[in-house]
């Protein structure tokens, strides 16, 4: 990265996820707002920060070994089955599917079966992927792909299932499953407009590669990563109502709907006085939207302690409104031959979404601080959803997902 960069990341990804700022390196003139260059809209593929469990990675096996463990195109098969378990008193009968999708009878579901379905039940949807236990976002895509209730009317009548499971490849090691799920409801049913868990097999218009959890990956729109389980391999349905996502054991609520926060981009510790401060971020829609960003700056002495999210202090501020950055026109910004109309989220006549930032996605935001005196300097962000709930509540318990306010230290030197 150049000198010139004014704000990065700790990931390796920061070229894509991070904020640059154009210009030649070594020059002393102040930078513009005109001069930031945000992230793209969506993250390529292969610049998501990466989060996968187990040993190997997919990704690192060598060919022979991807078709091997069928994680390929032309080897890639889709188990269904049914949970046998009973236990009272919660459990008295046990899951059943009329026609389970085995690899054993030869009738698991391949990937021209499911473009199949997509024919006809195809769905896209723009989605930042958000790790529960991680303070920066992952990535944001579009992701394409068919409802998970739509392959689940493969095999015939249901009964008694109430969690839908699903799990990739693991290596044939038991201890190394990651799975999760979700209610039978939450997998049938969806409000008109809202977002169906669904089988991705494409993301910004190109198959999803194998890094990315190609060939078909689950997306769980309104939920953290944990739920968007990549090589999908099983979907296993059962009358255990219990949410056992392998995730749970990491005390992490399973249940959990993305957050409304702001995430604030690191920057340079020492600004010469005169110069303006850029803070820059993004902030994720949640479950409750997005009504603005703020930021509070707090002179300091060197070497402070920090403030509790509900430091009176911190509460009183003064905070201050942050500019979000614009909206793209849609039709430069998505792969081509995805009408925005088409993208769930987005309205069916104008092209646009229903919110900025579209529900469970991201943008960037950003202020310009000028005229600040020598000395320390701490500077916070924190979003309001559309209850008016300042960033961490309404939801302070981090273990429903990071959400605790940041801060940067910056020091302006005379
Ligand atoms: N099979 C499998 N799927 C998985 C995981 C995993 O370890 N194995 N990690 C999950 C978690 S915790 C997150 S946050 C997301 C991260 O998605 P990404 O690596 O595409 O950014 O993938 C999810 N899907
Ligand atoms: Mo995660």
């Amino acid at each position: 990265m150049s000198a010139a960069t004014i704000s990065r990341r700790n990931f390796i990804q920061m070229g894509t996820l991070g904020l640059a700022v154009h210009g030649s390196a070594g020059s002393s003139a102040a930078p513009t707002i005109e001069q930031l260059d945000f992230p793209p809209i969506l993250t390529p593929d292969l610049d998501f920060y990466d989060v996968s469990r187990g040993k190997p990675k997919p990704h690192t096996l060598d060919p022979a070994a991807q078709v091997a463990a069928r994680l390929t195109a032309e080897t890639w098969r889709l188990e269904i089955s049914a949970d046998p378990f009973v236990e009272a008193p919660h459990t008295k009968q046990a899951a059943s599917l009329e026609k389970p999708l085995s690899l054993a009878d030869g009738s698991a579901l391949d990937l021209p079966g499911l473009l199949e379905l997509g024919k006809k039940h195809e769905v896209h949807f723009l989605k930042a992927m958000q790790c529960l236990n991680i303070s920066t976002p992952l990535g944001q895509g579009l992701w394409t792909g068919v409802p998970l209730r739509e392959v689940l009317k493969l095999c015939g009548k249901m009964d008694n299932v109430r969690r839908i499971y699903f799990w990739g490849y693991h290596n044939d090691d038991p201890s190394q499953v990651f799975k999760s799920s979700v209610s039978y409801t939450q997998c049938m049913e969806t409000a008109p407009g809202d977002l169906p868990p669904f089988l991705a097999y494409r993301l910004n218009g190109q198959p999803l590669s194998l890094e990315r959890g190609g060939p078909v990956r689950m997306v769980v729109p309104w939920s953290h990563g944990y739920k968007s389980i990549k090589w999908l391999q099983h979907i296993f349905v059962t009358n255990d109502a219990r949410n056992n996502d392998t995730y749970a054991e990491g005390n992490n609520d399973p249940d959990s709907f993305l957050k409304t926060a702001a995430y604030v981009d690191e920057g340079p510790d020492k600004v010469a006085a005169g110069q303006p401060v850029f803070l820059t971020g993004q902030v994720i829609s949640g479950l409750s939207g997005v009504n603005r960003v703020e930021y509070w700056l707090r002179r300091v002495e060197v070497g402070a302690a920090k403030l509790a999210d509900d430091a009176p202090e911190l509460l009183r501020g003064p905070w201050l409104p942050c500019s979000l950055q614009a909206q793209p026109t849609w039709s430069e910004v998505l792969p081509d031959g995805i009408d925005p109309r088409r993208v769930l989220g987005f309205d069916a006549d104008s092209g646009r979404p229903h919110s900025w930032p579209p529900r469970y996605g991201m943008c960037a935001f950003y202020a310009k601080l000028e005229g600040l005196k020598p000395g320390s300097y701490e500077l916070r962000a924190r979003s309001v959803d559309l209850n008016d709930n300042a960033q961490p509540e309404p939801r302070p318990a981090q273990k429903a997902g990071k959400n605790a306010i940041q801060m940067r230290r910056f020091e302006v030197v005379g």
